[in-house]
C-alpha cells in the first residue's frame, strides 16, 4: 500500500452498529481489529459516519402505525424503517472506541437530511445530494479504493456501487465487513451485485498472507 492514489474507506464503524447498540449488527465488533490492521498501511484513511437528526425519515418511531422492518414510501423512494440509531452527537453515533483512527482521518457524514436516507458514503439514496466524498477523492487524486465496515448489505454495498459507478478502482475487504441480514443467500446476493458492478471482493489474507 502507501500509494498516494489509494484510500481506505471505513464505513460506519459506530457504536450503534456494534453488539449492544441500537441497530446492532451480529459480530459487528469483529471488523474493528481488521480495520486496525489496515489503517497503518494507508496514507489516506477516510471514514463515513451515519449522522441522523432525531426526526429522521428512516426511524420507525417517526412513522405512526409502522414498525421496525416495514418498508414505506418516502417521496418516491422505498425506505426500510430502522430503530432510532446514530442520532447526531449521541454516544451511539460515535466511532467505536477500539477503532484506532488518526486525528487526520477525513470524515464524511451522511443521512443528515431528515427527509432522505443515505446508505452510500457518496450520495443520498435519491442520488440528489453529494456528501463531498467524491470531490475530496478527486482533489486528492485518489483513484483506488479499499472499502470495509458496516453493513455489507447496506452502507458498504451502496458505497462500493457508487465508487465503481464513479470509475474508482474499487475493492471490498470482505473479512472486514458484517451484514445486517444473517442469511447467507442475502450476503451472496450483495456480493454478486457488487461484483457485477465491477467491484473486486478480496480477503485480507490475500494481501497479508
Ligand atoms: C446502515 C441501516 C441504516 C449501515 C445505516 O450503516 O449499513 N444500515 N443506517
Ligand atoms: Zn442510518
Amino acid at each position: 500500500m502507501k500509494s498516494k492514489h489509494e484510500a481506505l474507506i471505513l464505513v460506519d464503524i459506530q457504536n450503534d452498529f456494534l453488539p449492544g447498540g441500537a441497530l446492532a449488527i451480529t459480530r459487528g465488533d469483529e471488523v474493528i481489529p481488521v480495520a486496525n490492521r489496515w489503517v497503518p498501511e494507508f496514507d489516506n484513511v477516510i471514514t463515513t459516519q451515519d449522522w441522523h437528526p432525531p426526526n429522521h425519515a428512516s426511524f420507525a418511531s417517526n412513522h405512526r402505525g409502522h414498525r421496525i422492518g416495514d418498508v414505506v414510501k418516502v417521496g418516491d423512494i422505498d425506505q426500510v424503517l430502522w430503530p432510532d440509531h446514530c442520532v447526531q452527537f449521541s454516544e451511539g453515533a460515535a466511532f467505536a472506541d477500539a477503532l484506532e483512527i488518526r486525528c487526520d482521518v477525513a470524515i464524511f457524514r451522511k443521512g443528515t437530511d431528515p427527509t432522505m436516507d443515505s446508505y452510500s458514503g457518496f450520495f443520498d439514496n435519491g442520488h440528489k445530494h453529494a456528501t463531498g466524498l467524491h470531490d475530496y477523492l478527486h482533489e486528492h487524486q485518489i483513484n483506488r479504493l479499499f472499502i470495509m465496515g458496516l453493513a455489507t448489505d447496506y452502507c458498504v454495498k451502496y458505497t462500493a456501487l457508487d465508487a465503481a459507478m464513479l470509475n474508482f478502482e474499487t475493492s471490498v475487504l470482505i473479512d472486514g465487513c458484517r451484514s445486517v441480514s444473517q442469511s447467507s443467500e442475502d450476503l451472496q446476493e450483495a456480493i454478486e451485485e457488487m461484483q457485477a458492478a465491477g467491484v473486486e471482493i478480496i480477503h485480507s489474507d490475500e494481501i497479508f498472507g
